[in-house]
C-alpha cells in the first residue's frame, strides 16, 4: 500500500517541492489548498493530473487553516500517514501589518491540525514547519536548545506552533517533529521575500523593464540555502524511529547587500547604479544575525545540503532570466546537474496540466 501524505501549503515554494518528492517516492499525495478568484496552483501544474485518471496519485481538497472543522473533516476522509504542515502567512514584514491574522493561521492553524488529527484518533505522523525567525535576537550560531526571542508576529505565532507541537508529543503520544528550518530559497520562493525580489529584478533590469531595486535593511544576516534539499529533510524526520526536532540550515551566513552583490556581479552589472533603499521595507523590529547549527540534522538524519550560497544566487538569476525569455549566464543549470538536483524531484512525474479547477 502506498503511503499517504497530506500536506498544507501545498501551493507553496516548499509545499511543491515536498509534493515532487513524495510523488517521486511513491506517496499518494492530498493537498490543502484556499479558494481564490484566480488560480494559484501554478508551482504543482508540473504535478498534477486528472483525479479521474487511473494512475492519479495527486488530490487537492478546498480548505483554510483557520477553519477547523473543514481540517477536522479532511484528516478523516484523506486518513494520512504523514501529515506535512506547511501552510501559513509566512512573510515576516507582513506579519507587523497583520498581527492577529498572523497568530490565527501560522499559530492557531497548528493547533487546528494537530487536534483535528488528536480527535480522529488516526496515528498520523506530523511534521511542524518551525523556523530559525523563532531565535530572533539570541546569539549565532543556532542549535536545537538556543532560546527563543521572537522579534515578530510571525516569530511568535511560530514559537505558540512550536510548543505545540512539542506539548501533542508529550500530552498524546503522537509522532510530532519541529523543523526549525533555516531561510531556503529557490526559483519558486515567493517574489517578496528578499533573495526572488533581486533575482527577479535583475532579470527585469536587463529585459529593460524595471529601471531600479529598492530594498530595506541591507544589513542583516541569514543562512541561505537550497529549498530543495530542505524538504527533503522534512521527509527524514518522519522516518525516524523517533520523533524530535532538528535544526536545518547550512551553517554559512551572508548580508543581503552580499546577496545583492554576489547577483548582479554574476550577470556582469554594477549593483550600486541601481539598489535604493526605501524605508517601507524596514522592519520595526528586525533579526540580524542567523546562522544554523545542524549538528543534529547531519547526525542523526545524515543530512548535509550541497548547493552553496553562490550557488544558489546562480541558479535563482538563471532561473529569472530563463523565465522572461533571457539568455542566462549558464552555470545555473551545470550547478544543478552537478549535485544530481537538475531533476529536482519535481518532472520525474507523469505530468498533465492542470486544466479547469481541481
Ligand atoms: P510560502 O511559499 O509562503 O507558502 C505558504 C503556503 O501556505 C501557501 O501554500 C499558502 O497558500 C498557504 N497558506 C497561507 N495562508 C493559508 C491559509 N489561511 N489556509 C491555508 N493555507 C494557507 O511558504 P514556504 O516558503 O513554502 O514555507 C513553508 C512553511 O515553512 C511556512 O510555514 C513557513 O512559515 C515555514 N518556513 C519557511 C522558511 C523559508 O525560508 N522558506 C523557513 C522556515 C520556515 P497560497 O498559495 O494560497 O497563498
Ligand atoms: O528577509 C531584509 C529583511 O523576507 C530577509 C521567511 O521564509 O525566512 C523568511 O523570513 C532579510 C530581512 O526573509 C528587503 O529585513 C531587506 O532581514 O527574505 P525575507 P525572512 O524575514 O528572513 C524565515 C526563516 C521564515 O520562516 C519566513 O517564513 O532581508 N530585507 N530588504 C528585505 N526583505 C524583504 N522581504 N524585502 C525587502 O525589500
Amino acid at each position: 500500500m502506498a503511503k499517504r501524505a497530506l500536506v498544507t501549503g501545498i501551493t507553496g515554494q516548499d509545499g511543491s517541492y515536498l509534493a515532487g518528492f513524495l510523488l517521486g517516492k511513491g506517496y499518494e499525495v492530498h493537498g490543502l489548498i484556499r479558494k481564490a478568484s484566480t488560480f494559484n496552483t501554478y508551482r504543482i501544474e508540473h504535478l498534477f493530473a486528472d483525479p479521474h485518471e487511473p494512475g492519479a496519485r495527486m488530490f487537492l481538497h478546498y480548505g483554510d487553516l483557520s477553519d477547523g472543522s473543514q481540517l477536522s473533516h479532511l484528516l478523516y476522509e484523506v486518513e494520512p500517514d504523514e501529515v506535512y504542515h506547511l501552510g501559513a502567512q509566512s512573510h515576516v514584514r507582513v506579519s507587523f501589518d497583520m498581527p492577529e491574522y498572523t497568530a490565527d493561521v501560522t499559530g492557531l492553524g497548528t493547533a487546528r491540525i494537530l487536534e483535528a488529527i488528536r480527535r480522529s484518533g488516526i496515528k498520523a505522523k506530523f511534521y511542524q514547519a518551525a523556523s530559525s525567525e523563532m531565535f530572533g535576537n539570541t546569539p549565532p550560531p543556532q542549535n536545537e536548545d538556543s532560546p527563543f526571542r521572537p522579534r515578530s508576529p510571525y516569530a511568535a505565532a511560530k514559537v505558540y506552533a512550536y510548543w505545540m507541537t512539542s506539548n501533542y508529543r508529550e500530552a498524546y503520544d503522537l509522532f510530532a517533529c519541529n523543523g526549525i528550518l533555516f531561510n531556503h530559497e529557490s526559483p519558486r520562493r515567493g517574489e517578496t521575500f528578499v533573495t526572488r525580489k533581486v533575482t527577479r529584478a535583475i532579470a527585469h533590469i536587463i529585459a529593460g523593464n524595471q529601471r531600479l531595486l529598492f530594498l530595506g535593511n541591507l544589513e542583516a544576516k541569514r543562512d541561505w540555502g537550497f529549498a530543495p534539499e530542505y524538504v527533503e529533510a522534512m521527509w527524514l524526520m518522519l522516518q525516524q524511529d523517533e520523533p524530535r526536532d532538528y535544526v536545518i540550515g547550512t551553517g554559512e551566513c551572508h548580508s543581503v547587500r552580499e546577496f545583492v552583490e554576489e547577483a548582479f556581479n554574476y550577470v556582469g552589472l554594477d549593483w550600486d547604479q541601481y539598489l535604493r533603499t526605501d524605508p517601507r521595507y524596514f522592519r520595526p523590529t528586525e533579526v540580524d544575525l542567523l546562522v544554523a547549527d545542524a549538528t543534529r540534522a547531519r547526525r542523526e538524519l545524515g543530512w548535509d545540503p550541497r548547493v552553496t550560497f553562490k550557488q544558489l544566487v546562480r541558479i535563482m538569476v538563471d532561473a529569472d532570466m530563463e523565465a522572461l525569455g533571457l539568455t542566462p549566464v549558464g552555470e545555473g543549470k551545470a550547478i544543478l546537474r552537478k549535485n544530481g538536483l537538475d531533476d529536482p524531484f519535481q518532472l520525474s512525474i507523469a505530468l498533465e496540466p492542470l486544466r479547469g479547477e481541481p
